[in-house]
């Protein structure tokens, strides 16, 4: 892919430096997305990492997705954390004494041998193992890498296609907001609201301990994540039963963007690869005729328990710009929405804010209620680059690789000033920016 070069100071000792994250984050077989926050192998931050190790070393960042992968569930799903028996378990909560996993877990298929969460995260891992192979193809043959994780990532999907398309229109639904992994996002504020929170003294936040309370989820946000999260697990996981059901459309469209990888996979491998694009082309269909808003010119969660569409610009609205069968309409509608008030692409912002520049929640510092954060920024450059807007995505990328360098890598920042907020040193982000510099 031809980029126009950086103007990065300089590239090498920005190399470096996200080189040293990704080594002092690594525990042996997984990368750690922060080595004080979150202690554990996460199963959306191991795919974006495997991205960015690619360029250090292929063997790492297949190493990476084997690792993961080795933690699917019978029923074909990717936990969202696969816990580190070694770390004490007060160091980050939920701990695996609350999802019980090898328990509650047991109709579902999860491992006996390994801990892990119950809920999952969005689908970037096909994708992912494509990316890993491309960067050494002959490793990749010679290791058996894609024949060996083509099988765990088919069961994936089909878990994902047959067993969460609660609403009936053949998209997947999180049942939970952290499944979607933009925790406290406005968007969840409506749907959450009906959830009755468990009592705070019920459980210990763990994450107050490393990130400042005022940047993180609120108290209440967190006993409403509880009681879902409860609830899932006492109905031994078992699908279709909850309050909370959500058609997002960043999660679809990651969906989408591996299942078009596992086509390509499947070439590889010497099958066809027709039907699964032809899948990935309805997904597609379905996710416009779902979610799209042609007045709002972008995307917007359908909450399946009330039927309505959720009013909240979130940048996940604007993340299906990756999809290569999106009508060219739709793409440039999602392009002129970037760079308008809303998010400011190119404009008022540095980075594109994870929510509505304009909306009553928005704040600049908290989480996922404003702040930009790098991996929807790379999957909003690798959009717009499919698309065409080559000059606008050379800027992004620009503006990431100064911002994550600037910021410590950090966890996310203040979209306008590119001031870090949350953990420094943060796996993703110097995956990403490594990345973005090859
Ligand atoms: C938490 C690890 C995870 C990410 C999520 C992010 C956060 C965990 O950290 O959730 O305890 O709040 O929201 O997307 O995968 O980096």
């Amino acid at each position: 892919q031809a980029r126009t070069a950086g103007p990065v100071r300089s590239a090498a000792s920005l190399h470096l430096r996200a080189a040293r994250v990704l080594e002092d984050n690594w525990t042996g077989a997984s990368t750690v997305p922060s080595r004080g926050l979150y202690p554990h192998q996460w199963s959306w931050d191991s795919a974006f990492i495997s991205i960015g190790l690619r360029h250090l070393s292929p063997l790492r960042a297949q190493t990476e997705l084997d690792t993961l992968l080795g933690a699917q569930w019978g029923d074909g799903r990717i936990p969202h954390i696969v816990f580190n028996p070694s770390v004490p378990l007060d160091a980050y909560f939920p701990s695996p004494d609350f999802w019980r996993s090898s328990t509650a877990g047991r109709a579902a298929g999860a491992p006996r041998t390994v801990q892990t969460s119950g809920i999952v995260q969005p689908p970037v891992h096909a994708l992912a193992a494509w990316l890993v192979h491309l960067s050494d193809p002959g490793l990749s043959r010679s290791r058996g890498f894609l024949s060996r994780v083509y099988p765990h990532l088919a069961a994936w999907h089909r878990y994902l296609l047959h067993r969460r398309d609660l609403g009936g229109g053949g998209l997947v639904s999180v049942v939970h907001p952290w499944e979607q992994g933009m925790d406290n996002s406005p968007t969840w504020d409506e749907p959450l609201s009906r959830v009755t929170p468990a009592p705070a003294r019920s459980f210990r936040r763990a994450d107050l301990d490393h990130g400042a309370a005022e940047d993180r989820p609120t108290d209440l946000d967190y006993g409403r994540y509880v009681r879902l999260a409860t609830d899932y697990r006492d109905g031994e996981y078992a699908d279709g039963r909850g309050e909370f059901a959500v058609e997002d459309p960043a999660f679809n469209a990651l969906l989408i963007a591996s299942e078009h990888a596992l086509a390509r996979i499947a070439c590889e491998l010497g099958a066809a690869g027709t039907a699964r694009h032809t899948r990935a082309e309805r997904l597609t269909a379905a996710l416009v005729d779902r979610l799209w808003d042609p007045a709002e010119g972008m995307f917007f969660c359908r909450d399946v328990r009330t039927g309505d569409l959720v009013p909240e610009r979130s940048v996940a609205g604007l993340i299906p710009l990756l999809l290569p069968a999106l009508p060219r309409d739709i793409a440039a509608a999602l392009v002129g929405t970037a760079c308008g008030p809303h998010f400011g692409l190119g404009d008022t912002t540095r980075l594109v804010p994870s929510y509505d520049l304009t909306g009553e929640a928005f704040d600049p510092h908290r989480y996922w209620r404003g702040p930009a954060w790098f991996n929807t920024n790379w999957l909003l450059e690798r959009g717009l680059r499919l698309h065409g807007e080559r000059g606008r995505a050379d800027a992004l990328r620009d503006a990431a690789l100064r911002t994550a360098d600037a910021s410590g890598f950090a966890e996310y920042v203040d979209p306008y000033t590119g001031e870090a907020c949350g953990a420094l040193g943060f796996s993703w982000t110097a995956a990403l920016a490594l990345d973005l510099l090859h």
